[in-house]
């Protein structure tokens, strides 16, 4: 067991060392003897190597230094309007000013748990207003730093309490999922999900995938809108995942940060997570109001543990205390009372329902939009996917030097896989995308 233990420590040193880039232990030691030897003159921390930008917020740095009058910034998952500016949600501004108003709010810390409203509604609202799991107190709900504080969270606390810490990423998955899960001590591991192909779901080998994975492993499972591929199982493939799931008594983990964005309804895109909570098995869900409630810098999210029984969820909940207080106390108030206040209230609810269903149409438009624009060029290739796939992205198939192609020549930015942000999108800027990607298509060189 101490060795076991050892062994974790050792690796988690290591994924350390690599996240950090910090060259080697040995080396590190030998120039941090020589920084001391020449303290006058240098820094302690020379030995300090620059590190790269992340391959998604990356991308709005490089968007920013841009100069141009035409770029466009379709990298990072971020809901823009026709007119290319960001949006606050009308029921936000209700929301916030209803909580200004109120004067008793004051600013005192809040439990190391979060909002215990906000959390109550939250599991309601992906689990459902019925679920039987919530009315027999089997679900620990925290209120973490958005989506990925909630999956950071459920890293650390799976490291800390359960036997098997590895967890199985879909290839490809949202990039933040390969550092979260390692560095919170959870080995990961791929399963097949994506058939380039076909662009659309490698069904047989995810099953394939599934069945080979150690029992008992962690599975991480995009609850809707998969990131980045826009590909998601039906109904029926669900089943046959969770049957798979289920037999071989593996933990589903759903990162849930597209809910709402996908069909456009709220309950829709909770199919997947509801299907497996109705089964009595256990799992654990990450919730994210960044894009449904276009709470982005305000870090609003959720992390659910359901349990079998209630005393076990009680436990749970004053486990994730331990592994959140010493990581930031308590979360903030703000973002959640906002949430809060529109999970609540029957009024604001449904007019969130609307405006968020108007965000889902705009981004379902400019798949047509681009569709149209892509055929009318005569761009070659089978684009029917723009159309296919599902929630913010679209993963054009766009290789790497065609991608870097259209940034160079056309000021579009975007991440280096060919993902494009379709809610970053507007009327007037589908012909100057379509252009840059007839132009990489064809294999055009410079535009000057
Ligand atoms: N999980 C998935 C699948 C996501 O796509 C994102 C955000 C998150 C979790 C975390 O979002 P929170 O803001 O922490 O709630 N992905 C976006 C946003 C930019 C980023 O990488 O954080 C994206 O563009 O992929």
């Amino acid at each position: 067991m101490a060795g076991t233990f050892m062994s974790a420590q050792v690796r988690r040193i290591a994924t350390l060392a690599a996240h950090f880039r910090v060259p080697s232990v040995a080396a590190t030691g030998e120039r941090r003897l020589q920084a001391f030897a020449t303290m006058a003159n240098t820094s302690v921390f020379e030995n300090v190597q620059q590190a790269p930008e992340d391959p998604i917020l990356g991308v709005t740095v490089a968007y920013n230094k841009d100069p141009s009058p035409s770029k466009l910034n379709l990298g990072v998952g971020a809901y823009r309007t026709e007119e290319g500016k960001p949006l606050v949600l009308d029921v936000v501004k209700r929301a916030e000013q209803q909580l200004v108003a109120e004067k008793s709010r004051n600013k005192e810390y809040q439990a190391i748990t979060g909002n215990q409203q906000f959390n109550k509604l939250s599991a309601r609202l992906i689990l459902g207003p019925d679920s039987p799991a919530i009315a027999k107190n089997c679900v620990a709900t925290v209120q973490a730093l958005s989506g990925t504080g909630a999956l950071r969270i459920g890293a650390e606390f799976l490291a800390a309490h359960y036997a098997k810490p590895q967890i199985f990423l879909p290839m490809p998955t949202w990039g933040n999922h390969n550092k979260i899960f390692p560095l919170g001590g959870v080995s990961q591991k791929p399963y097949r999900y994506y058939d380039p192909k076909t662009r659309g779901l490698d069904y047989e080998g995810m099953l394939e995938d599934l069945k080979a994975a150690p029992d008992g492993a962690v599975i991480l499972l995009h609850a809707c809108a998969h990131n980045p591929t826009g590909v998601d199982p039906t109904e029926e493939q669900w089943e046959g995942i969770r049957k798979v799931i289920r037999s071989k008594n593996q933990l589903p983990f759903f990162d849930c940060a597209y809910q709402g964005f996908a069909s456009g309804s709220l309950d829709k895109d909770a199919y997947a997570v509801r299907s497996f909570v109705a089964d009595g098995g256990e799992c654990l869900i990450s919730q994210s109001f960044a894009k449904n409630m276009g709470l982005y810098g305000e870090r609003v999210g959720a992390l659910n543990i359901v349990c079998r029984s209630a005393p076990v969820a009680s436990r749970v909940d004053s486990q994730l205390k331990l592994v959140i207080r010493p990581m930031y106390s308590s979360p903030p108030v703000h973002g959640a009372a906002i949430a809060a206040a529109i999970l609540e209230d029957g009024n604001l609810f449904k007019n969130w329902t609307v405006e968020l269903k108007g965000m889902a149409d705009r981004i379902i438009s400019m798949r047509h939009q681009l569709y149209d624009a892509l055929q009318e060029r005569g761009t070659p290739g089978d684009w029917d996917h723009v159309l296919k796939q599902i929630g913010m992205f679209t993963f054009t198939g766009l290789n790497k030097s065609q991608v870097e192609f259209m940034t160079r020549e056309y000021h579009i930015y975007m991440t280096s896989d060919g993902r494009i942000s379709m809610a970053g999108l507007s009327s007037r800027t589908v012909p100057h995308l379509a252009d840059a990607m007839h132009a990489a298509v064809v294999g055009a060189k410079s535009k000057v």
